[in-house]
C-alpha cells in the first residue's frame, strides 16, 4: 500500500516540470528540512522548484541550503508561482498550509506527503505513513527508490528533518531503520557534530528565560502523572519570547519522572491558545487532540483553542478527567 503510494508520488514528480513545495505554519525542523531537501533533489533533476509557506523559515533552520529563497506570507496572485504540482510535506491538515483552496490555487495537482495519523488524505495523491519518524526519512526512501541522487545540500536538509522529529535520533525509532537512514545521509558528506551544535546549541536568551519561567510555573495532578503549563501572551511579551522560543519546551515536561501526559498551553497575541500535547500509555495525545478537533501523532499532538487561556486549560483538563478520571486522583487539582 505505502509502496504504491510512494510510486504514485514518483510518477507525479517525474511528470511535473514546475513544483511548489509547501511547509506548514510555524515550521519545525521536519517540514523545513523536508521541503528544502525535496526541493534540492528535484532541482538536481532539472525541475523548477519553489518552496513556500505561511510563515518564514525560523532562525534555527536558516542555515539550511535554499532557506533564504523561501517565500512566506499569505498567497497572492502576484507572488504565487505557477506550478504543475504542489507538494505538502509534514502537513497533517490543509489548514496548516494555506488550506485546500490555497493549495489548488498553487497548482492543479496536490501531492500530500506526511506521517501524521490524523491526516485526512486531502491530496490528489497521498503518501501518509504514521509509522515513520519523520517526513525527511520518507523522502530519502523516495529518492533512493526513484534513483534520484541526493546531493550534500539535500542530505543536510533531510538529516535535519530526521534528527528534529526524533530529537537527535532518540525517539520514534524502534529498530535500526532511522539510524540506517541517518548513516546513509552522513555518508554523503555531513558532519553530525557540527549540525547538532547548529541545531541545539544556539538557544536564544528569550527561550532560556521562558524555560526558566516554565519550570517555576508547572502545575500537576496529585500523583504527578499529568503536568501542564499555561503561558500567557503577557508573560511572553515580558520575557521577549517569540512563538518559536516555546517550540519543544513541552518535551522537558514529558521528561519529568512519572509523567504520562504533558500539556503546554501558550496564548498567542490574537487570543488563540496553542495546546501542545505529549503522552505515554495509557494516554494518547493523538486521541485527545482529535476529541478537541486537532490532530497529530499517537504521542505528540496539538490543537488550537481559545480565546481564553484559563478557559482552554479548564476545558482540556475536564476532558482528560472525563476520559481518565478513574485512574487519576484529581482531588487537589486547582484549575
Ligand atoms: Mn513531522
Amino acid at each position: 500500500m505505502s509502496d504504491a503510494d510512494r510510486s504514485a508520488v514518483v510518477a507525479e514528480l517525474t511528470r511535473a516540470q514546475r513544483v511548489a513545495v509547501v511547509m506548514h505554519v510555524l515550521p519545525d525542523g521536519d517540514t523545513t528540512g523536508s521541503a528544502l531537501g525535496l526541493a534540492a533533489v528535484l532541482r538536481s533533476r532539472g525541475r523548477t522548484v519553489s518552496v513556500l509557506g505561511p510563515d518564514p523559515v525560523l532562525p534555527p533552520y536558516q542555515f539550511l541550503p535554499g532557506a533564504a529563497a523561501v517565500a512566506s506570507g499569505p498567497l497572492s496572485p502576484i507572488r504565487t508561482p505557477e506550478a504543475d504540482v504542489v507538494v505538502t510535506v509534514d502537513c497533517g491538515h490543509p489548514d496548516r498550509c494555506f488550506g485546500l483552496g490555497g493549495l489548488r490555487q498553487l497548482a492543479p495537482r496536490v501531492v500530500n506527503i506526511d506521517h501524521h495519523r490524523s491526516n485526512p488524505l486531502f491530496g490528489d495523491v497521498n503518501w501518509v505513513e504514521p509509522s515513520r519518524a519523520a517526513v525527511g526519512e520518507m523522502l530519502v526512501d523516495l529518492s533512493d527508490a526513484a534513483g534520484w541522487p541526493v546531493s550534500v545540500d539535500a542530505a543536510l536538509c533531510l538529516y535535519v528533518s530526521l534528527v528534529s522529529d526524533t530529537e537527535g535520533l532518540r525517539f520514534g525509532s524502534h529498530d535500526s531503520r532511522e539510524l540506517e537512514t541517518a548513516a546513509r545521509l552522513v555518508r554523503v558528506g555531513l558532519d553530525p557534530d557540527r549540525i547538532a551544535r547548529q541545531l541545539w546549541e544556539n538557544q536564544t536568551w528569550p527561550r532560556a528565560r521562558l524555560t526558566g519561567w516554565m519550570w517555576s510555573h508547572v502545575e500537576h495532578d496529585v500523583a504527578g502523572r499529568v503536568v501542564w503549563v499555561r503561558v500567557s501572551a503577557g508573560v511572553q511579551r515580558d520575557l521577549g519570547a517569540h512563538p518559536e522560543d516555546a517550540e519543544g519546551l513541552i518535551n522537558g515536561l514529558r521528561a519529568l519522572e512519572g509523567v504520562q501526559l504533558a500539556l503546554f498551553f501558550r496564548e498567542e497575541e490574537s487570543g488563540a491558545v496553542k495546546v501542545s500535547i505529549r503522552s505515554r500509555p495509557p494516554f494518547s495525545a493523538g486521541a485527545l487532540a482529535e476529541r478537541l478537533g486537532g490532530g497529530g501523532h499517537e504521542h505528540a499532538a496539538g490543537i488550537v483553542l481559545g480565546p481564553g487561556l484559563d478557559e482552554a486549560v479548564r476545558s482540556v483538563l475536564a476532558l482528560v478527567k472525563q476520559e481518565c478520571g478513574e485512574t487519576i486522583n484529581w482531588t487537589d487539582l486547582s484549575v
